[in-house]
C-alpha cells in the first residue's frame, strides 16, 4: 500500500514552468533565436545549466564555461523576478484539497523538486507546512531523470521506494520515478506523459482512488 506522495514543484504544485519558459525565451531571444513551448518541454525537470546546454543546441550556439554561468545568472535573475511576485492564488486547482485530503488519511507528504528556488516558491505561496520533507535543488547533486531526489523523499520519509508516489509534469522527471522503482502519475497531457502509470490533468476532482492500482 501507498504511504507517501512525493509532488513535484514546477508544474505540478504551482504553474512555474510558464515563468522558467518566459525567462528562456528571453533569454533566446536575446541571443537571435527563438525558442517555442515544444522546445520547452526538453527543460523540464532538468538542472538549470543542462537546461541551457540544451537552449544553447536549440540555437546552435556555444560559449565558453565563464559566459555560460553569466548567461544561466541572467535566466535565473529573471525567473527569481517572475516569482517573487507569486502568491496563494497560483497554487494550481485541487492541490490544497488534494494535500489535506491525503493528510487526513495519514499519509506522509513530500516534495522532489531540483530546483534551487524553491523555497521562495513554498514561502511565497504558503505551502511549506503541508510537507513532512523538502527535498529540493539545494539538496540533490544529480537532476531528474537521476533517481536521486525521489529516493530521498522516501529516505526522509521513513518509506521504501515501493510505498511512494510520484506526482509529475515533466518526461525526465518521470523517467527519475521509474529509476527510483516508483509508481507516478503524470500531470499534464497524455501525449507527453505516455511513459507514466495513469496521467490526470491536474488535481481539480481527483481523490485517494487514484493511488490505487
Ligand atoms: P532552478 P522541478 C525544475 O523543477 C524545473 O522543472 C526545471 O525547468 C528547472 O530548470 C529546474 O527545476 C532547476 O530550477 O533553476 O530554479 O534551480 O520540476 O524539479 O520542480
Ligand atoms: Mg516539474
Amino acid at each position: 500500500t501507498i504511504k507517501g506522495c512525493i509532488f513535484d514543484l514546477d508544474g505540478v504544485v504551482v504553474d512555474t514552468a510558464k515563468y522558467h519558459y518566459l525567462a528562456w525565451k528571453r533569454l533566446a531571444n536575446e541571443l537571435g533565436f527563438e525558442f517555442t513551448e515544444k522546445d520547452n518541454e526538453r527543460l523540464k525537470g532538468v538542472s538549470r545549466m543542462k537546461s541551457l546546454e540544451i537552449l544553447l543546441e536549440i540555437g546552435n550556439m556555444n560559449f565558453d564555461e565563464e559566459i555560460k554561468e553569466k548567461l544561466a545568472e541572467k535566466k535565473n535573475n529573471w525567473y527569481v523576478e517572475y516569482i517573487s511576485k507569486m502568491d496563494e492564488s497560483e497554487i494550481l486547482p485541487g492541490v490544497k484539497e488534494f494535500i489535506t485530503n491525503l493528510k487526513k488519511n495519514g499519509i506522509k507528504i513530500a516534495l522532489g523538486s531540483v530546483s534551487k528556488n524553491a523555497g521562495i516558491i513554498l514561502e511565497n505561496t504558503n505551502l511549506k507546512k503541508y510537507f513532512d520533507a523538502i527535498i529540493d535543488g539545494n539538496k540533490v547533486t544529480k537532476a531528474k531523470p537521476d533517481p536521486e531526489v525521489f529516493l530521498k523523499a522516501a529516505e526522509e520519509l521513513g518509506l521504501e521506494p515501493y510505498e511512494c508516489i510520484v506526482f509529475e509534469d515533466a518526461v525526465a522527471g518521470i523517467e527519475a520515478a521509474k529509476n527510483a522503482n516508483m509508481r507516478v502519475i503524470g500531470v499534464g497531457s497524455d501525449e507527453i506523459l505516455k511513459d507514466s502509470d495513469k496521467v490526470i490533468s491536474g488535481f481539480e476532482g481527483i481523490d485517494l482512488s487514484i493511488l490505487e492500482f
